[in-house]
Parts: structure tokens; C-alpha cells; sequence
């Protein structure tokens, strides 16, 4: 019924037409697809419906494989977004899509449920370093299952892989504990992520503005890389379903 209300308010095209249009941009590779090869912010349709402003990246530093539509689902660059938010905020989603935003576990569950999707994680620390690892799979469960995070296939650029360590885990923010700790990790490392017994990276913590050992483990970090202490400069993931 939305759908329907959605298309014909909008275009007063055919419904057939509408559905066509509605259900094609699900993400940022049929943006790509459809002829936007420039990155920057689009709307796409994840539960195929409504439309959600995202960041398309649509060519990254690898080869020509690399190229186009990769949505970015959560991003760090200067620590001007709160990440320390409840379990509604990580639900919908949260931030400002010109710079720091989480996307929403929901339009993860939507988009990664019938698709497979690759996973590629960007780093670059305060000294301008850049690396980054990617996964050739990544999806997030349902919400009746905690959102629980399935990712597997790693493949370095150099980061080291700090993501397997959270592979089959629940969703947990600081008024929900899913983790298999006995505190709730997200309160213990001031983030919000799949915590396992907690971490080894907490893409979600802390934006630390380099090195502070001062609390353990509670910056954006990626433990593999850099250690426990070394907040990220800008921390990125982004999806492509796998062609
Ligand atoms: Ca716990």
C-alpha cells in the first residue's frame, strides 16, 4: 500500500513503471548501474518503499573489479557526530550522510537478506596512512535475531583482520546487551557494535583524535592495524553485492 501511495503521488506513471523504478535502486551499485557514476549522496530504496539518503562511493583506490556502487553503511572522518546512542538510533540509523552517519541495522537486515553483499572496511590513521580489509561476505540477520552480523571471506589491505573476531554476534547498544559478556559492552567501551566478550575493533567508539590510553579500548579503533589505544582518523564501511 505505501508503495503504491508513494509512486503515484510522485510521478503519475503506471504502476508497473513505478514498481520498476522503486525496486531498482535497493543500492549504491544500481545507482551505479543506472548511469550515476559520480560519488556523492543519492537516494536508494532498501525495503524497497521509501527512500534513504545514503553515500555512494562509486570508485575506490582498487582495480577496475572495485569500481562503482559501493554504499557506504557507516562512516567516521572528524568526530562530529554522538555515536553513544541507544538501541533505537542504531535501528534506524543516525548521523549526517555529508560526513559521519550510521546507516541503520534495519536497512542492512533489508538490503543484505536477499543479496549477497562483499564488505570493505577503509582506514587511515592521524599520520595519513591508509589501508583496508574486505570480506566477500556480509550480512546482517533479522531483527528478531539481535541483527546478528555474519561476515567471512577476508581478504587484507594491509589493515589485518579485526572484524572475524565479531563474526555470528549479536547487535548490542548501551540499553540493550546482546554480547556474551556479563557487562554490557557497549556501556564498558562507549560504542555500540557486534560485541563479542567485547572487541577487537569498535568502529562505533569513542572518536579519539589519535593515540589515548587513558580508557581501554573505547576509541574507533582496529585492533590489528593499530593498537587498542589509536583512534581512527576516518573509518569507513561500505557494501557491493557480489556480482
Ligand atoms: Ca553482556
Amino acid at each position: 500500500m505505501k508503495m503504491f501511495i508513494f509512486c503515484d503521488v510522485h510521478l503519475f506513471l503506471s504502476l508497473s513503471l513505478c514498481l520498476v523504478e522503486c525496486q531498482d535502486e535497493n543500492d549504491c551499485s544500481d545507482v551505479y548501474n543506472s548511469g550515476q557514476t559520480v560519488s556523492g549522496i543519492y537516494s536508494i530504496y532498501p525495503a524497497g518503499d521509501f527512500p534513504v539518503r545514503v553515500y555512494c562511493e562509486m570508485i575506490s583506490d582498487g582495480n577496475d573489479e572495485d569500481k562503482g556502487g559501493w554504499t557506504v553503511i557507516q562512516r567516521r572522518m572528524d568526530g562530529s557526530v554522538n555515536f553513544y546512542r541507544p538501541w533505537n538510533q542504531y535501528k534506524r540509523g543516525f548521523g549526517i550522510v555529508e560526513n559521519e552517519y550510521w546507516l541503520g541495522l534495519e536497512n542492512m537486515y533489508q538490503m543484505t537478506y536477499s543479496r549477497s553483499y562483499m564488505l570493505r572496511v577503509d582506514l587511515e590513521d592521524f599520520q595519513g596512512n591508509k589501508v583496508f580489509a574486505q570480506y566477500s561476505s556480509f550480512s546482517v540477520g533479522p531483527e528478531a535475531d539481535g541483527y546478528r552480523l555474519h561476515v567471512s571471506g577476508f581478504e587484507n589491505g594491509e589493515a589485518g583482520d579485526s572484524l572475524s573476531f565479531h563474526n555470528g554476534q549479536k547487535f548490542t547498544t548501551l540499553d540493550k546487551d546482546q554480547d556474551v559478556r556479563e557487562g554490557n559492552c557497549a556501556k564498558l567501551r562507549l560504542g555500540a557494535f557486534w560485541y563479542k566478550d567485547c572487541l577487537e575493533t569498535n568502529p562505533s567508539g569513542v572518536y579519539l583524535w589519535g593515540e589515548d590510553a587513558t580508557h581501554f579500548a573505547i576509541g574507533n579503533i582496529w585492533s590489528t592495524w593499530r593498537n587498542q589505544d589509536v583512534g581512527m582518523k576516518s573509518i569507513s564501511m561500505k557494501i557491493k553485492p557480489v556480482s
